[in-house]
């Protein structure tokens, strides 16, 4: 990627992107939900596919031309259901919000109960925050961690399932470092005749890797977003069994989408060309490595991991119950001297969200940079020393020439 038109073109945006590019190349990503794509992705991306209106589905659109982008999506089908083992696919959701959006509406009626995660916990926004469109037009009883273990308790969601009896149960997380019990979940809602449905944003690279159990083969539906473990583009889609398909397409369009985006579902295919390749089995593998190695090294340091360390690619760092920082000077301090991570509620956090007491932490990005085990020791002593001397500027500016020199050795796919 050059840029040489943007740069003759608009000045402006040409800088812009430069100067993105160099802060993804000197700094430390640690927010769990980012990675870096292949350039091949960023080039299916940057396609002329992007011209091209298709609303409806291979074979069946509503605008003539569509016999390419046919083939391009039906490839990115294709190539997830063989990644994924899903009975039947469908690539267009924009995003994950979207892509949950069209599940409640296949699934539900408004008002209905949905039993979830609780978000303090490591829930998603779409599934239950009040201000969501899950909250508002559903019924969400949440399930919980418990308080001694920070890990889910399967009896007593099962115990909330059978008194509240939900339509739909809900698992799936954006901040929870526990491999989920999927079958045990679809053992509960069998109980109540309820709906599955996981939400594997987080954890589909992890799974299509083959590091995690997947809940294809239990769930009646999964969604998941593109971007994350999975490094794709930015995107989301929804599996689910044969039975549900056509509910499962009519919600994603017309109910909630016009348009799909072509350029992006190219990428999308590209993306799980990738991932159907034994070299992802070792990445999504070293994922987990690497955040067993950061958790190990920070709780050497004296910080506190929530459960007491992870089974997949994040962790959360109780900031304030072991160090009394908070999350938002944890993130800021960091921020300082390049290293990006995102502060997060902890299980019963005693702490409001803006400042919670926790951060977290996740490790996709720089294990697509090359970065090992011994790497994630050096990465807890530049944070750590982030930390203690967040209130001295000089010696910030020093550990941020340090995270520079130590970045540099690691390549960014798509950036020179
Ligand atoms: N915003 C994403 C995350 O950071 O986990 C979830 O959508």
């Amino acid at each position: 990627m050059n840029y040489q038109n943007i740069k003759e073109q608009d000045r402006q945006i040409y800088e812009i992107i430069k100067r993105e590019e160099q802060r993804q190349k000197e700094g430390i990503e640690l927010i769990a939900s980012e990675n870096y794509v292949s350039k091949a992705v960023l080039e299916a991306m940057g396609s002329v596919l992007t011209n091209k209106y298709s609303e409806g589905y291979p074979g069946k659109r509503y605008y003539g031309g569509n016999e390419i982008i046919d083939q391009a999506e039906g490839l990115a089908i294709e190539r997830a259901k063989e990644l994924f083992g899903a009975e039947h696919v469908n690539v267009q959701p924009l995003s994950g919000s979207p892509a949950n959006l069209a599940v409640y509406m296949a699934l539900l009626n408004p008002g209905d109960k949905v039993l979830g995660f609780s978000l303090d916990q490591g829930g998603h926004l779409s599934h239950g925050h009040p201000l969501n469109f899950s909250g508002k037009l559903y019924t969400i009883i949440p399930y919980f961690a418990k308080k001694d273990t920070e890990i889910i308790d399967m009896d007593e969601v099962e115990e909330i399932a059978l008194r509240e009896k939900p339509k739909m149960i809900l698992a799936g997380f954006s901040a929870y470092s526990r491999s989920m019990d999927w079958k045990r979940f679809k053992e509960i809602a069998d109980k109540i005749g309820a709906f599955t449905f996981a939400d594997i944003a987080h954890v589909a690279g992890l799974i299509a890797g083959k590091q995690l159990e997947s809940p294809v083969p239990y769930f009646d539906v999964v969604s998941t977003t593109t971007h994350k473990t999975l490094r794709g583009p930015r995107g989301a889609m929804i599996m689910c069994k044969e039975k549900f398909a056509k509910d499962i397409d009519k919600a994603v369009f017309p109910g909630v989408q016009g348009g799909p985006h072509d350029h992006i579902n190219a990428a999308k295919a590209v993306a799980y060309g990738e991932a159907l390749r034994p070299e992802f089995r070792e990445y999504a593998a070293q994922i987990i490595k690497n955040a067993k190695a950061l958790s190990s090294a920070l709780q050497n340091k004296g910080y506190r991991i929530v459960s007491g360390g992870t089974d997949n690619h994040l962790m959360l760092v109780d900031m304030f119950g072991s160090k009394q920082i908070t999350g938002k000077e944890a993130e800021k301090a960091l921020e300082k001297v390049g290293i990006s991570i995102n502060k997060n509620m902890i299980p019963y956090d005693p702490r409001k969200p803006m400042d919670p007491s926790g951060v977290r932490l996740g490790t996709p990005a720089v294990t697509t940079r090359g970065m090992k085990e011994a790497d994630m020791e050096t990465v807890a002593e530049l944070m750590d020393a982030a930390l203690i001397n967040r209130a001295d500027e000089s010696k910030l500016a020093e550990i941020k020439q340090q995270v520079k020199e130590f970045s540099l050795k690691f390549p960014v796919p798509g950036i020179e």
